[in-house]
C-alpha cells in the first residue's frame, strides 16, 4: 500500500464529526475516470440482473468484490480506508459488499420505510448498551444525490448510542431528526453500523448506484459469501488481509503478524495506529499477553 495515503488519513475534527453523528461524507473520494468506470462495471451488472418485475425498482446484489476489477480496488481505497483504520483498528477485513441501484419509482403508494441498524441479529442478542460498532460500511455514490427524493439514504444523525428508534407506525413517515444524505457523485460516506438509517423513494428522474463495501472485525463471520478466491494472487498483503485470508484460525481472535500485514505497514508508516489495542483497558486486567504466546487463554 501506497505510504502517500496518509495524506488522508482521519483528522481530529474528522473523528469527532464521525464520533457525534455516526457517518462521515468524504467528498471526492473518486476522480471523475474511476467514477464513470465503476459505473460502467454497475450497470453491466444491472443489465444481466435486473428481471422484468424489478424494472423500477432496487436491485441490490450482494458479494459482488469479484465481479470488477475496479470493485476489488475500493477495498484500500487510499482517500477513505485510512479514516476505516481509524475508527475500527487494523485487525479487520471486508465482510460484505453490494451495489444498489434504484430507479425512479413508479408506484410511489406502497412504499414502505425500513428504518434500521445494520446486522440484524447481533441488535438482540448483544445486551450491551449502546451497542457496540463492529462494523461500519462504506457507501460510494456513483450518482449526484445533492437533491432530496433521489432515493438519498436517511439518517438520524446522532443516533448511533440509541438502542430504539421511535418512528411513526404507518410505514411511510420517518423519525424526529431524519434527513437525506445530500452527497455529490463520488463522494465516499463512512457509515457506523448502528446510526439508524433507511433508503427512500426516489421520485426523481436519476436512477441512484451506490456501491458498498463492509468492513467488519476479523472474527466476525462474513455477511455474504465473499467470492474472494481469484482475487487473491493479484493481491499485495494488506489486500489479502481485506479479503479475509489468514494464516491461522487462533489469528483472528489472536493475530500473529503474517495475520495482520495492515498492522506491520502501520507501525512503519504511522506507528501511532498500530497500538495493540484500541481501547485503553481498566489497570485491574492483567497486561496483554505476550502476543502469539496465549496458549491456554481462549
Ligand atoms: O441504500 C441505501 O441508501 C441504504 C442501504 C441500507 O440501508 C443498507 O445497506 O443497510
Amino acid at each position: 500500500m501506497n505510504p502517500d495515503c496518509l495524506q488522508y488519513a482521519m483528522t481530529s475534527d474528522e473523528q469527532a464529526q464521525f464520533e457525534r453523528d455516526g457517518f462521515l461524507a468524504v467528498e471526492n473520494a473518486l476522480n471523475p475516470e474511476q467514477l464513470e468506470t465503476i459505473i460502467a462495471a454497475v450497470d453491466r451488472i444491472d443489465s444481466k440482473e435486473r428481471s422484468d418485475d424489478l424494472r423500477d425498482k432496487l436491485l441490490s446484489v450482494t458479494n459482488v468484490l469479484h465481479r470488477d476489477p475496479s470493485f476489488v480496488d475500493m477495498v484500500d481505497w487510499p482517500t477513505f480506508f485510512p479514516k476505516v483504520w481509524s475508527i475500527l483498528g487494523w485487525n479487520i477485513y471486508v465482510y460484505h459488499s453490494h451495489m444498489d441501484v434504484t430507479p425512479p419509482a413508479t408506484d410511489t403508494t406502497n412504499w414502505r420505510v425500513a428504518w434500521h441498524q445494520d446486522s440484524m441479529r447481533v441488535n438482540d442478542e448483544i445486551e450491551t448498551h449502546p451497542r457496540p460498532r463492529l462494523s461500519l460500511k462504506v457507501g460510494i455514490y456513483l450518482t449526484d444525490v445533492t437533491e432530496p427524493d433521489r432515493g438519498n439514504t436517511l439518517v438520524v444523525p446522532g443516533s448511533h448510542k440509541e438502542d430504539e428508534l421511535d418512528c411513526p407506525q404507518d410505514g411511510q413517515s420517518n423519525p424526529q431528526g431524519a434527513e437525506p444524505l445530500l452527497v455529490p457523485a463520488g463522494t465516499a460516506v463512512i457509515l457506523d453500523r448502528r446510526c439508524w438509517h433507511s433508503r427512500s423513494l426516489n421520485t426523481s428522474e436519476l436512477t441512484r448506484k451506490v456501491l458498498w463495501i463492509g468492513y467488519s472485525y476479523r472474527w466476525l463471520k462474513p455477511k455474504d459469501d465473499m467470492t474472494v478466491a481469484p482475487l487473491i494472487a493479484d493481491a499485495d498483503p494488506i489486500r489479502r488481509q481485506l479479503l479475509g485470508v489468514n494464516a491461522t484460525s487462533n489469528g483472528v481472535y489472536d493475530p500473529v503478524d503474517d495475520d495482520v500485514p495492515l498492522r506491520t505497514w502501520l507501525s512503519q508508516h504511522q506507528p501511532k495506529d498500530a497500538e495493540w489495542t484500541k481501547h485503553p483497558r481498566p489497570q485491574s486486567r492483567p497486561p496483554a499477553m505476550v502476543r502469539g504466546m496465549n496458549a491456554g487463554r481462549q
